[in-house]
């Protein structure tokens, strides 16, 4: 038989079977029947195109692939048609049944309790800035009034990404305090200044239930003539109340930072004892002079508060490491 017609009858012959089938196992024996690999019409096919003469293989050759890609083509496309008129006719889906909502995530209590900290600080009267959380010893110790031979310094009290002197640019560490945020503005800014900066800090702290090696502060500057340490303590007093209802205790003890004289520690009543919750003070007139501010002129006052201090009083979480420990369960609650 002429072989081209014989590919014609092929291809004819496997279309209507094709066309006829109505479901897979009637598809699945004409797979058998048109394109089996061991017998069946496609290997009387290949039979048929060894007995070309040579000259005419490759074209003889081509048109064998092509007539078996068509066949193999039309099967699946019709395979598809029927198994998706089979799953709708034999499944019982109901598609009236109301469906699964997915789970959907929420916004972390820290990140809550960053966003409502803004918001307050906002209604005070306070602008929002930002700073870097990889810094120079000049931002996070020397403009801060920190002396070289501070403990506060000590490379095994910080995470150091380079100690060397001789790094191009100095040393440099992941921020141990928010203060770093004091300086840059000021740099970068004349007097009068109120801001609140919040992000995150690092520190080797041994972890306990209220101490993490990564936290966040907000840290808090009003520079301005004639600033007060009772606008300072009226500022703090009124944010924690609004954060945590009126009938929260808070109270300033003495204490000391070198880059605020003087420096109070602010605790809150927290069950039968007291919980720290930030330092603060009037701002040192050496840090004024670091950034190129009058000590004569004016003055001003600062504050860091933990973060993770006030989110677990304010959801009472009686544990940090909770925050981190991204246990779906604890998370699902806020
Ligand atoms: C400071 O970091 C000062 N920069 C605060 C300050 C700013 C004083 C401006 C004066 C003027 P301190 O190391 O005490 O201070 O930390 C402040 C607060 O951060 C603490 O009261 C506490 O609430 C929180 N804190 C400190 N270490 C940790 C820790 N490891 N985990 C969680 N919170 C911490």
């Amino acid at each position: 038989m002429d072989i081209l017609q014989a590919f014609t009858n092929y291809l004819n012959a496997a279309q209507s079977a094709i066309t006829e089938a109505s479901n897979a196992e009637q598809l699945e024996q004409v797979r058998i029947e048109f394109l089996g690999q061991k017998k069946g019409k496609l290997k009387d096919l290949q039979k048929l195109v060894g007995t070309a003469p040579p000259k005419e293989k490759p074209v003889v050759g081509k048109k064998f692939n092509e007539v078996r890609n068509e066949v193999q083509a039309l099967l699946e496309a019709k395979l598809a048609e029927v198994s998706t008129t089979t799953n709708q006719t034999v499944s019982d889906f109901d598609p009236t049944l109301p469906g699964q909502s997915p789970q959907l995530g929420g916004m972390h209590p820290i990140t809550q309790t960053i966003s409502h900290f803004r918001e307050l600080m906002g209604r005070f009267g306070f602008d929002v800035v930002e700073g870097p959380e990889i810094e120079d010893e000049l931002h996070n110790f020397d403009a801060l009034n920190i002396p070289e031979d501070h403990p506060a310094r000590d490379p095994l009290d910080n995470f150091y990404i380079a100690t060397a002197k001789a790094t191009a640019g100095g040393p440099i560490l992941l921020r141990s305090q928010t203060s770093t945020v004091q300086i840059r503005t000021m740099e970068s800014q004349p007097p009068p200044v109120r801001i609140v900066s919040l992000g995150r800090v690092y520190r080797p702290d041994t972890m306990d239930a209220t101490h993490s090696c990564m936290f966040h502060q907000m840290e808090g500057l009003m520079v301005d003539r004639h600033v007060t340490m009772a606008q300072l303590k009226t500022v703090l007093s009124l944010f924690a109340r609004s954060f945590l209802g009126p009938d929260v205790e808070i109270r300033f003890r003495p204490s000391f930072f070198p880059f605020t004289e003087p420096s109070v520690e602010v605790d809150m009543k927290w069950g039968d004892s007291w919980m720290e919750i930030g330092g603060a003070g009037m701002v040192d007139p050496n840090v004024f002079k670091a950034v190129g501010y009058d000590p004569e002129e004016v003055s001003g006052f600062a504050f860091g508060l933990g973060i993770e201090r006030f989110c677990m009083k304010h959801y009472e979480v009686d544990d940090i490491r909770r925050f981190y420990e991204n246990d779906v369960r604890f998370l699902k609650q806020f």
